[in-house]
């Protein structure tokens, strides 16, 4: 049968889950479930999408991406070893004493431009960088992967409104839609409904996509900007823990961390791994 044009990124999808599988089960981490929901959104955007270089990661024309879900971070970190940002031996330091892999984001890893963790930055952090690459006259993008619940502080909204106004058409949000928070479900803490209305009322250019389709999120990131002159905004639906039917759509996998026997049968439902 022949390969699917996405077979590289499904490759890369796997490999990180199974990296912060482990990682989060040597560290007794957290945040499991939100790593799994954003995995094929992060092997598509680093397999294909974004113009970076590992070699030099500070290369100044290179995409800027801010994962402003910072505890997100094991799988970042496991995507950005995978694309030669710095040995992928290095992740089995996660969250240990000494380590520069730390539970949240955090600036000085390479391929990583901001600290994050603290939720509701990213965006605003992204509209400065996006606003300095007009103001220098550079081609360069910045993608920033933004979460549901992180979508309640209001430090957002002030984004949502500043992007539109200076025309930044280089900025892209994706919100890693899973319809679950910290201590709920999205619908029941505080509902985000019409999400996508809401964005468009701001003036952004809206596409919504199934974020664990390949095509789909390659065909709308490689479709940026929606529209010359204005920030785009993917609203990606997606599912907490997905690929691990134990962990799916799962509440308590925000914070908890597998034991032995639940990390093996994770690893049998992924399949070969390394
Ligand atoms: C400013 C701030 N407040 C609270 C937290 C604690 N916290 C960590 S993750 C999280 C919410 C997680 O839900 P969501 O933002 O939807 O992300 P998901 O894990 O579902 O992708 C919270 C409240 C934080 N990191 N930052």
């Amino acid at each position: 049968m022949p390969l699917s044009k996405y077979h590289s990124a499904e490759i890369l999808a796997k490999t990180i889950r199974c990296h912060a599988l482990h990682m989060v089960y040597k560290a007794k981490a957290s945040h499991i479930g939100t790593c799994l929901s954003m995995a094929d959104l992060l092997a598509v955007l680093y397999d294909k999408i974004l113009r970076i270089n590992s070699a030099q990661p500070n290369w100044p024309d290179r995409d800027r991406f801010i994962l402003s879900k910072g505890h997100g971070a094991a799988i970042l970190y496991a995507t950005l070893a995978e694309r030669g940002f710095f040995p992928v031996d290095e992740l089995d330091t996660f969250c240990q004493d000494g380590s520069r892999l730390a539970g949240h984001v955090t600036y000085g890893v390479p391929g990583v431009e901001v600290s994050t963790g603290s939720l509701g930055h990213g965006l605003s952090l992204g509209c400065g960088m996006a606003l300095a690459a007009k103001h220098e006259d550079k081609a360069y993008r910045v993608f920033v992967l933004l979460s549901d619940g992180e979508c309640d502080e209001g430090s957002i909204w002030e984004a949502v409104l500043f992007a539109p106004h200076h025309q930044l058409d280089n900025l892209i949000a994706i919100v890693d839609y899973n319809k679950i928070q910290a201590f709920g479900m999205v619908k029941e803490v505080l509902d985000l409904e019409p999400l996508a209305d809401k964005w468009r009322a701001f003036r952004w250019t809206v596409r919504e996509i199934e974020g664990h389709d390949y095509k789909q999120i390659d065909d709308v990131l490689t479709s940026v900007p929606f529209e010359a002159g204005k920030p785009s905004v993917v609203i990606a639906n997606t599912v907490k823990g997905k690929g691990i039917s134990f962990m799916e759509n799962q509440l308590a996998w925000h914070y908890k961390s597998p034991d032995h026997d639940q990390l093996a049968q994770a690893l049998i439902e992924l399949g070969e791994c390394e």
